[in-house]
């Protein structure tokens, strides 16, 4: 039996949503995280309320203390006026059950109105989560007006970070060679503000200074330059200093015009993976169609050539 709740309509879904209701909210970000068709009607009738929440992903290494410094900047950035809400893109240590997993760190009165959730990151395209355009979209509907999220710390899935964020915080550690990794993957050039977490370890100010030669061996950049800060997470330290920066940088890019560019590079990257999404699908009907398992043997015996059905159906679709 599906509950009451399974048989809401995309319509009702919506208008739960729009009201700010936590269930509703919880239900919408699971439907557009699906495949279902349903999702796309559910994001035609939120898109007009969508759109306005500045968003700021925070990523880094595994361990970094992106988790940590998602906790501390939340009451932070409340206190400046936002109404925030966090998402995790990590299934292997997401927010659950009240804590931040790893350090056990109570949600308190800090978070009242937070709405904090986890997108499993399996099934993305480029490593991000290819639910969260939409679960943003969901949480900008119901009146949030920042969306905080924590990227997996890994390869191209940090990378892609910048097609959904205003704002890019990386943290790194004062470990040898976390400079030299981050370059490697590609995520050095993407940030917009670089955090030194763990400051209180030995070799944070050292670190600092490695990674400003390794940014200014790009050249110097035109424009924003962007903050390296020293952050101890784990006591709230430089914390204050990071939000200040957070702000300052959607403040720069409003004054630049550099927001509007962005926000377009966002939708198309939003739209071609739904888009994306749909071929995949449609991808494995025809590929099942064409090659059913009897012709799969054929050509794997050599009996059957695969080429002319491949470019028949290519030359029509
Ligand atoms: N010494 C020290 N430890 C810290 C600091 N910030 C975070 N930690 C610790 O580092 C560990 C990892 O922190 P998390 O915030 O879970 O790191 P993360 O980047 O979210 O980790 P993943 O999500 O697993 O990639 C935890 O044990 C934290 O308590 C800090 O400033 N100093
Ligand atoms: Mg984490």
């Amino acid at each position: 039996m599906p509950s009451a709740e399974a048989r809401l309509t995309p319509e009702a879904l919506a208008e739960g949503v729009l009201r700010g209701e936590v269930r509703a909210i919880a239900r919408a970000i699971t439907l557009v995280e699906s495949r279902s068709e349903a999702r796309l009607e559910l994001l035609e009738r939120l898109f007009p309320h969508t759109g306005r929440a500045f968003k700021v992903g925070i990523t880094g290494a595994p361990g970094a203390g992106k988790s940590t410094l998602t906790y501390q900047l939340v009451p932070r950035l409340k206190a400046r006026g936002y109404r925030v809400s966090v998402l995790a893109v990590d299934p292997t240590s997401p927010f659950s059950g009240g804590a931040i997993l790893g350090d056990r760190i109570r949600f308190d009165e800090a978070f009242d109105g937070v709405y904090i959730r986890s997108l499993a990151s399996r099934g993305s395209i480029g490593g991000l989560s290819r639910g969260v355009p939409p679960a943003i979209r969901v949480l900008e509907a119901a009146g949030f007006d920042l969306v905080l999220i924590e990227t997996v710390g890994a390869g191209q899935l940090q990378v892609d970070v910048r097609f959904v964020a205003d704002t890019v915080v990386l943290a790194l550690v004062p470990e040898a060679g976390d400079v030299i990794q981050a370059m490697k993957a590609g995520i050095i050039e993407i940030a917009d503000i670089y955090v030194v977490n763990k400051a209180d370890r030995e070799g944070a100010a050292r670190m600092r200074l490695e990674l400003r030669n390794a940014l200014e061996l790009g050249g110097k950049p035109k424009g924003w330059n962007p903050p390296i800060l020293l952050t101890e997470a784990i006591h709230g330290k430089g914390v204050d200093e990071l939000a200040e920066f957070i702000e300052e940088h959607k403040q720069y890019q409003h004054e630049s015009g550099g927001w509007e560019a962005r926000r377009l590079q966002q939708l198309e990257w939003e739209l071609r993976s739904l888009i994306h999404d749909a071929l995949e699908q449609q991808a494995r009907a025809v590929a099942q169609q064409l090659f059913n398992p009897t012709t799969l043997q054929a050509v794997l015996q050599g009996t059957e050539n695969p080429y002319p059905k491949l470019r028949a159906w290519l030359s029509n679709p």
